[in-house]
């Protein structure tokens, strides 16, 4: 199998399948941020816009959870985006997580952003959930295999809440995340890398690295806040923030 081959293979997949390090042993991370990349021509070759990146793993709870202690960077198109309240359309197996967005006010290139100068670069912070979906069975993977995979992203919504990050202190800005009535989890943005704007400047500085940068305009999801929660077909999933609002989805 080649990196276009991987590419089209992990976007035709609907149902779970065995991780492509199974027949491919030798694939590295480069190779597989490769296959994201690919990925992500082959969907905007189908009409769809890059509007962002999503970082993952970033928090202690989904590195123990998933067993891989680095974040990741995945792409993010306009096609991921779900109206609040909206519901998820069918996927294999899906996760909610409550992530804290940035929506970026200029360009920000790495090598060199510091949480400092990446909070600078930002315009406004929402709340938000990501929905994932690993094409793999029983999200069993490696670090090459979940990048191929552009880090189990499926779907996110966000919050109706914009503020600018210089009015609050995202490192306490809290998360309580609710399935049907239950509070289940809890987490602040402490949670993702000590402050999520830590989270910002890794992904500045890997982008950095591959030569390519965030973009003004562009959304930047952080990181699931707490581990995620499978989203079961007729419930619903909300999380509620502090200063940022509450967004819902529904399974
Ligand atoms: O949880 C996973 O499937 C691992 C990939 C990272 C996903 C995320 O944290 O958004
Ligand atoms: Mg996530």
């Amino acid at each position: 199998m080649n990196v276009r081959e991987a590419a089209a293979s992990l976007l035709g997949t609907v149902s779970e399948r065995a991780p492509l390090t199974e027949s491919w042993p030798e694939l590295d991370v480069d190779t597989a941020y490769a296959i994201q990349d690919e990925a992500l021509r082959q969907r905007r070759a189908r009409g769809e816009t890059l509007i962002g990146v999503k970082l993952g793993l970033t928090s202690r709870a989904k590195q123990e959870r998933m067993g891989i202690d680095a974040p990741l960077l995945a792409w993010l198109t306009d096609a991921m985006v779900l109206p609040a309240g909206a519901p998820v359309p069918p996927l294999i197996h899906p996760r909610a997580e409550p992530e804290l967005v940035f929506v970026l006010g200029r360009r920000l290139a790495g090598p060199g952003v510091t949480a400092a100068t990446a909070l600078a670069a930002v315009d406004r912070v929402y709340g938000g959930i990501e929905i994932i979906d690993s094409r793999y069975a029983d999200y069993r993977f490696t670090l090459p295999d979940v990048i191929a995979d552009n880090a189990s992203s499926a779907y996110f919504g966000v919050g109706p809440v914009g503020l600018p990050p210089s009015t609050l202190d995202l490192s306490l800005e809290a998360t309580l995340l609710e399935v049907d009535g239950q509070i289940v989890d809890t987490a602040t943005g402490a949670a993702v890398q000590g402050h999520p704007a830590e989270a910002l400047a890794l992904a500045a500085n890997a982008l950095g690295a591959r030569g390519l940068a965030l973009e003004p305009g562009w959304l930047v999801l952080t990181g699931g806040m707490t581990d995620a929660v499978p989203l079961r077909s007729g419930s619903r999933v909300a999380a509620h923030f502090s200063h940022l609002g509450s967004v819902t989805l529904s399974g």
